[in-house]
């Protein structure tokens, strides 16, 4: 059908459209492929540029849903649940794609739309996987100070971006803080300072998609 973004919208967008969506109903359907090498997928990050709402399929299995109700039947007639007056960047956030192939993965989306009709509907989604041949973070022990002082070492690899998250009881995680290695550094001591009443006990940290 022709290259993202799919548009139909008056007003600047982040990044210039390039398909023009004709015969816009409520509900628009996308496909493409993606070849995946054969080495071992570690995280999937995706940004998108939605209006309004839309569900990502990977290999015919839903992925995503955003912006529209989960819990009503999906078809073409179902409106969006929010209205995007102009379309912003969503992300990068990561995604779990557990149905990953070596080979031809299909990428399908529906975009629907909030109201109808109305002169703007966008889509554009970028996909971004990184393998597992980076070596994953690793954290030292923490060490923490009555005080609310606490320093704990990461390694890593060069010129990657490192989100550090802490918790109490490894099920609710928070975000601490983002670390970037220079190019071929390896450790590094991070320090920070906690309240004393709420001393996290458990770190971990998750590779950030390179910017
Ligand atoms: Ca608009
Ligand atoms: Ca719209």
């Amino acid at each position: 059908m022709g290259g993202a973004p799919f548009f139909r919208e008056a007003d600047p967008l982040p990044v210039p459209g390039v398909t023009f969506l004709a015969d816009l109903g409520i509900t628009s359907y996308f496909r493409t492929t993606i070849h995946v090498p054969d080495r071992p997928v570690s995280q999937v990050w995706i940004q998108g540029l939605v209006d309004d709402g839309w569900v990502l399929y990977v290999n015919g299995r839903r992925t995503l849903i955003s912006g529209i109700s989960s819990s009503l039947p999906l078809n073409s007639g179902l409106r969006a649940n929010r209205s995007i007056d102009n379309a912003t960047i969503e992300g990068p956030t990561q995604i779990q794609v557990p149905n990953l192939v070596v080979g031809t993965n299909w990428i399908a989306v529906e975009l629907h739309q909030f109201e109808v009709p109305r002169e703007d509907a966008v889509f554009a989604l970028q996909m971004e996987l990184t393998y597992g041949s980076d070596i994953p973070p690793v954290l030292g022990d923490p060490i923490l100070n009555a005080d609310g002082r606490c320093s704990v070492v990461l390694g890593g690899q060069g010129m990657r971006r490192y989100d550090i998250e802490t918790s109490t009881d490894l099920i609710q995680w928070e975000p601490w803080t983002q670390v970037v290695f220079a190019t071929n550094e390896q450790v590094r001591r991070i320090e920070g300072r906690f309240d004393p009443g709420h001393l996290p006990r458990f770190f971990r940290a998750r590779v950030l998609p390179p910017r």
